[in-house]
C-alpha cells in the first residue's frame, strides 16, 4: 500500500488542532502506521529542510519546526503522497483552498501547520530520518 509521511508542526500541537487534523486523514481513508510525539533536535530538522539550506527563510524554518512537539506520522492508503498534499492544501495558507487543512487554519507561510512528503522518493528520505528500520518491519 502507498505511504507518505507527515509532520504537524508545533503550532498545530500547541493550537490543540492535532485530533482535528488526524481526523481529516482518517475520513478520508488514511491509516495511521507510524505516530509519534517528539521534539525535533536542530539537527533532525536540518536533515529534514536540507533541499532549503541557503534560503532565506531557512533559518525561520528551523526555529518554528524545532519551537515544541510535532506530531510525526506515517500514513498509508492508496495514492497517499498525492491525497495529503491535496488534503493540506497550497503551501502559503492565504492560497490554500477553504477546506484544506492550511486553508482553513492556516496565515503564516512558516508556519503553515502540517508538512507532507512531495513525492514517493521524498517520503522515502524523510521516514527513514525519523522511522528508522520501518521499511524492514512494517
Ligand atoms: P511544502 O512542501 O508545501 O511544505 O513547501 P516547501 O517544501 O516548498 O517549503 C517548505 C517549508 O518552507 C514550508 F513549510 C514553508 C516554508 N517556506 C517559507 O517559509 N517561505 C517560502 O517562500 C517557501 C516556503
Amino acid at each position: 500500500m502507498d505511504r507518505t509521511f507527515v509532520i504537524l508542526k508545533p503550532s498545530a500541537v500547541s493550537r490543540g488542532l492535532v485530533g482535528e487534523i488526524i481526523s481529516r486523514f482518517e475520513r478520508k481513508g488514511l491509516k495511521p502506521l507510524a505516530l509519534q510525539l517528539k521534539q525535533l533536535t536542530r539537527d533532525e530538522a536540518a536533515q529534514l529542510y536540507e533541499v532549503h539550506r541557503g534560503k532565506p527563510f531557512y533559518e525561520d524554518l528551523l526555529t518554528a519546526i524545532t519551537r515544541g512537539p510535532v506530531v510525526l506520522m506515517v500514513l498509508e492508503g492508496r495514492q497517499a503522497v498525492e491525497v495529503v498534499r491535496k488534503l493540506i492544501g497550497a503551501t502559503d495558507p492565504v492560497k490554500a483552498e477553504p477546506g484544506t487543512i492550511r486553508g482553513d487554519y492556516g496565515l503564516d507561510i512558516t508556519d503553515n501547520l502540517v508538512h507532507a512528503s512531495d513525492s514517493v522518493e521524498a517520503y522515502q528520505r524523510e521516514s527513514a530520518i525519523f522511522f528508522k528500520g520501518l521499511e524492514k518491519t512494517h
